[in-house]
């Protein structure tokens, strides 16, 4: 069985993978964040993930808002697609996207300021209608860009780097994206890549929306005594659900595979996440039990990661709309334009008034 710490290439050549590219292919331009800062190496989880599952680079696009976490797109995939949204307004750009050209796989990456302050809204009707992205919120507890004020996932009590105190409830996205029917569902810490990199695996062969809540302290404004969300305090409150390995679709499942002690999940291509038991025996596929656990982490202080809820029979947003399989680009012109017969009928309608129907409630 191959797992995350040794998946081997299977390329070809040396060092590629099964289409034939390099680690390389996979990177994007020079970081300018701060040296140390944990998106970095949540991209850095991105491009080996992204090089491991062979993805194609041109049939990816990637999503962001604004931050320093949402200027991380450029950094990895320099050969996919790229667009890079108004503050909080990534999930609205997300779903045009996938409307317009369903081949391809998007990847949103987002700042806990971007999804949970100014873009709550948004990120919750993105989850609601399941449109499919692998969403990544960069979790630090601060508006890193803006110089460190506190974000609207920052603990109560969690202090800024002068010592003033949080006092304001934290929103828990994982429980929210739970809450509205999200059928992938977990939490994270850069600076954990063993864990980080299958789930991120599992995630681009889900089929909906994926939610990663990844922590990823601020060196600059959120690292020191007293924040919640620094590397020392991560370190000591970390409480794994489970052991990950993650098994594409084309390699063989049963070799060193214990069921007892495993949970497997199936992705919707045939792949498989296998969850090995730590100390407590954990349902993922439980909403309430999902819940249940993220409440009582909040009241032990701790931070529990892993895949927190699955549901691999969710509708997804194509679905529920009936939209045509084919890219809105790749549709002949006759397709896409209502032939001339129908444009005069609906002129003709607004000119007589006739065949046109009154807003309930007037105005
Ligand atoms: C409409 C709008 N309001 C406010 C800002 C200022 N602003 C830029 S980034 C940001 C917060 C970023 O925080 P987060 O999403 O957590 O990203 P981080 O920098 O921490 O990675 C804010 C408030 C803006 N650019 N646009
Ligand atoms: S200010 Fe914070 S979030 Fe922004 S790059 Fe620096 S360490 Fe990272
Ligand atoms: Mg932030």
């Amino acid at each position: 069985m191959s797992t995350e710490t040794a998946t081997p290439p299977t390329g070809g050549a040396p060092n590629t993978n099964r289409i034939g590219l390099t680690r390389a292919d996979y990177d994007g331009s020079k970081t300018t964040l701060c040296p140390g800062c944990g998106h970095n190496a949540i991209t850095g989880g991105i491009i080996q993930a992204a090089w491991e599952a062979g993805l194609e680079p041109h049939c990816v696009a990637k999503l962001s808002g604004i931050g320093c976490s949402s200027k991380t797109p450029a950094y990895f995939l320099g050969h996919s697609h790229g667009f890079n949204a108004v503050h909080g307004r990534m999930p609205s750009i997300a779903t045009g996207v996938h409307a317009a050209n369903r081949d391809l796989l998007l990847i949103g990456v987002s700042g806990d300021g971007d999804t949970a302050s100014i873009g709550l809204g948004q990120f919750c009707h993105l989850v609601r209608r399941n449109v499919p992205v692998v969403y990544i919120v960069e979790n630090n507890g601060v508006y890193g860009l803006t110089k460190g004020q506190f974000s609207a996932t920052a603990d109560v009590g969690s202090t800024q780097k002068g010592g003033r105190a949080n006092d304001l409830m934290p929103i828990d996205l994982c429980a929210i994206a739970i809450e509205l029917g999200c059928g992938f569902v977990a939490r994270s810490f850069s600076g954990d890549q063993k864990q980080l990199r299958p789930l991120l695996r599992a995630a681009f062969a889900h089929r909906g929306t994926a939610v990663l809540d990844v922590i990823s302290p601020c060196v600059t404004f959120a690292d020191h005594e007293g924040s919640t969300k620094s590397y020392a305090a991560v370190k000591e409150h970390d409480a794994p659900l489970h052991d990950i390995d993650y098994v594409p679709y084309y390699e063989d499942v049963s070799v060193d595979y214990e069921p007892g002690t495993t949970r497997e999940v199936t992705m919707p291509d045939g792949s498989h996440l296998l969850l090995k038991k730590l100390d407590r025996d954990y349902d993922p596929t439980s909403a309430e039990r999902a819940m249940a656990v993220i409440h009582e982490a909040r009241r032990e202080s701790k931070l529990i990661t892993g895949l927190l809820y699955v549901n691999e029979a969710t509708r997804p947003f194509e679905d529920e709309l009936a939209l045509t399989n084919e890219p809105l680009a790749a549709l002949p012109l006759e397709r896409v334009r209502p032939p001339r017969a129908v444009l005069d009928g609906i002129l003709e309608q607004l000119r007589t008034g006739r065949g046109l129907t009154a807003p309930a409630g007037g105005g």
